[in-house]
């Protein structure tokens, strides 16, 4: 007899963060992730996550409507199927419910953990080996403060831990963007990478100007310059500077992906779990890039443990990436909800190697930090 999918649990978990994480939509102070829990027939059980940024700031999916759409759509076509069979269940999921990419993504997370702690495997063994066990991790600075971010920057480059940085940029004048991300370039020299991401905030012809600004600071990567439907202006920009572009809100899915290769981008792409709907969507969309030469990115949504982990188990699938992964979210909340906090060494992380994800919730912090509703 086949286990089968018995309770459905979603918890909302409140962590603050470790500073403001500034962006060029919102400033987030605390991180709200959505925990999934799916207990099947033999008392197994497999989690999931889904965050986003700033409630609804961000992009359209909320916490509480991910909780909501598993609680009253999701959740009852999972019931009662057959956990092994997670394409027959993604399937299902598809065609009776559009888009909720997120909630779909720890749904599709939580069934590989139940899948892995059945077989005694990590996820990155179900599909196909990781071809890499320690992956490496930028940071992001985004405390508003030039001189706090060259701080931050420099004792974290002195600690080993972070070697190459993201500046969030966007929410104040052009110049003044420019010169505190020429400062902080300036002052941690050419061996640290430094990119930006604009989070949509440019119009195509400030993100022109802004293009041979950055290029002229010595800036490696601009991340989303121009709004993410304008698909045009992005191919457009990737033709006119050598400064690579990476393509985040503008892709979600491998059809996203094919459609703005088809119209000649040519930078790289921002994988991330919650975008694309699960670990093994992501993968999708890195096999269009790849097809296309466009270079791989393992990106976040600011996840904690186990949504970060989720994605370092496909990330670790692919190969090396040509430009990294930012999947440090857990360092950026003050706290953690897992019994084994994922290890960040070496300017990277360690591929975590127990069963299904690896990781396992601390019942106690989750009780302490849930949302009570
Ligand atoms: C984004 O747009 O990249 C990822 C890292 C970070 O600091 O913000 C997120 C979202
Ligand atoms: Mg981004």
């Amino acid at each position: 007899m086949p286990a089968t999918v018995q309770e459905i649990e979603t918890l909302l978990v409140d962590i603050p963060t470790i500073r403001p994480h500034k962006l060029s939509m919102t400033t987030m102070g605390c991180q709200t992730m959505m925990i999934l829990r799916l207990t099947d027939s033999d008392g197994l059980v497999g989690i999931g996550e889904a965050t986003t940024i700033g409630g609804l700031s961000y992009g359209p999916q909320s916490p509480e409507g991910i909780k909501s759409a598993i609680d009253h759509y999701l959740g009852p076509l999972l019931k009662g199927q057959n956990c092994d069979d997670i394409n027959g269940i993604c399937l299902r999921l598809n065609s009776a419910v559009k888009g909720n990419s997120f909630a779909k993504s720890a749904i599709e997370t939580a069934l590989w953990d139940l899948k892995g702690k059945r077989l005694n495997q990590p996820l990155h063994a179900l599909w196909g080996g990781a071809v890499n066990s320690h992956l490496p991790v930028l940071w992001t600075l985004a405390s508003g403060d030039t001189a706090r971010d060259i701080d931050e920057a420099k004792s974290l480059i002195s600690a080993g831990r972070h070697n190459c940085f993201k500046l969030k940029i966007g929410a104040r004048s052009l110049t003044a963007d420019v010169s505190h991300v020429a400062a902080i370039k300036a002052a941690l020299g050419d061996d640290i990478s430094v990119r930006v991401d604009v989070n949509q905030a440019w119009d195509a012809s400030t993100a022109a100007k802004g293009m041979q600004m950055l290029q002229d600071a010595g800036i490696d990567l601009v991340e989303q310059p121009t709004p993410a439907k304008e698909r045009a202006a992005l191919a457009q920009l990737c033709s006119r500077f050598v400064i690579p572009i990476l393509a985040d809100e503008a892709i979600e899915d491998s059809l996203d992906a094919f459609s703005l290769a088809a119209a000649g981008f040519c930078g790289a792409f921002a994988l991330k779990i919650a975008k694309a709907g699960g670990p093994q969507q992501a993968l999708k969309v890195a096999a269009v890039a790849r097809s296309a030469g466009i270079g791989l990115y393992g990106g976040t949504m600011l996840e904690g443990s186990i949504g970060t982990a989720a994605a370092l188990h496909a990330w670790a699938t692919l190969g090396p990436l040509q430009w990294g992964t930012e999947m440090f979210g857990p360092l950026l909340m003050k706290d953690d909800i897992v019994t084994e906090p994922l290890r960040y060494h070496n300017f990277g992380v360690s591929l975590p190697t127990g069963p299904g994800l690896g990781i396992e919730l601390d019942q106690d912090k989750l009780a302490f930090y849930r949302r009570n509703d």
